[in-house]
């Protein structure tokens, strides 16, 4: 029997911003390579980035977008977060934060990048003003970290990519400090976009099937964005994920730049009418919006 079609219509359910990319280089008041991979949060009505900055030493600090409209991004003259000189492994830079709001905090892990290869560090905030590290909770060579928005059998849920597996993992805490019961819960899968490596993307949303997870997939060193959905009680249970991808490089400015034919998300935002708005770093030199609606991920990843 031949494999089913994906219908004209459904390729291309997220729809890329006409003003992409919202945020370059030209745009930040201070000198940088690039700029791209950004947690997302929206509070009090305002849109908030946490975007990875390289600097001209290579070395990647966060800064913070603020917008009223989730288009038109302003971003200050400083980072907001950058490499701790304490930190062995920091030494290298500090990227991709996913932001995770649990009660009235606001927590970002991160990758810590050093002679050691990639570790997930964590740090917690309520506004951005006052910045707390808990220090670098899963040891090199490790990344890809995102935090659930919701404590499951009163553990903290964390998704990560130990480099070694190529695959995304589960770990649970009491404390957001000590993390352990590591389970490998989504492999690539050979022979598809996803085939090489895969890990996290936005935060995972909630929805009545399950938690959906927007994660990134790498096939012939082409990243990608695709749907997977887990059980809401049972956060390793993967339940379904998609065939097809949602987003693949295929204009100028996410096939070509510091790294060639990227997409990639750290953060989406779901509004109330449940419009999603998807930002993600395009050929890792700057920031895009692609949107949808929720009811049409939850489709996509049930039916392709
Ligand atoms: C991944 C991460 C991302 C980056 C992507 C493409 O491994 O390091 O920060 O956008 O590679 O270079």
């Amino acid at each position: 029997m031949p494999s089913k079609v994906l219908p004209k219509e459904l390729e291309s359910i997220v729809e890329r911003h006409e003003k992409n990319p919202i945020i370059s280089k030209k745009d930040v008041p201070f000198a940088c390579a690039y700029i791209f991979n950004a947690g997302a949060i929206k509070l009090n009505g305002k849109y908030a980035l946490l975007v990875r900055v390289e600097d001209t030493k290579r070395k990647s600090h966060f800064t913070l977008a603020s917008s009223d409209n989730g288009i038109d991004f302003t971003i200050p003259k400083s980072y907001v977060f950058s490499p701790s000189h304490k930190e062995p492994c920091e030494r290298y830079g500090v990227e991709d934060p996913r932001i995770t709001k649990i009660g009235n905090k606001l927590y970002f892990p991160y990758t810590a990048h050093s002679s050691q290869g990639p570790a997930v560090g964590l740090a917690v905030t309520t506004n951005f003003k006052k910045i707390d590290r808990l220090g670098i909770i899963l040891s090199p060579a490790d990344k890809d970290a995102v935090l659930l928005p919701e404590k499951v059998d009163d553990e903290y849920v964390l998704y990560h990519r130990p480099s070694s597996s190529k695959s995304m993992w589960i770990c649970y805490s009491k404390d957001l400090t000590y993390w352990g019961r590591n389970k490998c819960v989504m492999k690539p899968v050979a022979g598809s976009w996803d085939s090489e490596k895969v890990g996290a993307g936005a935060v995972p949303i909630k929805t009545e099937e399950g938690w959906l997870h927007i994660y990134h997939g790498i096939s012939g060193n082409v990243y990608r964005l695709g749907l997977a959905m887990f059980d809401l009680k049972h956060p390793s249970k993967l339940i379904r994920r998609s065939e097809n991808y949602i987003l693949a490089p295929e204009k100028d400015y996410e096939r070509v730049g510091g790294v060639n034919n990227v997409v990639f998300t750290c953060g989406a935002i779901v509004e109330n009418n449940k419009d999603v708005k998807i930002y993600y770093g395009a050929a890792d030199t700057c920031i895009c919006l692609a949107t949808t609606t929720l009811d049409k991920l939850v489709d996509f990843v049930k039916r392709y």
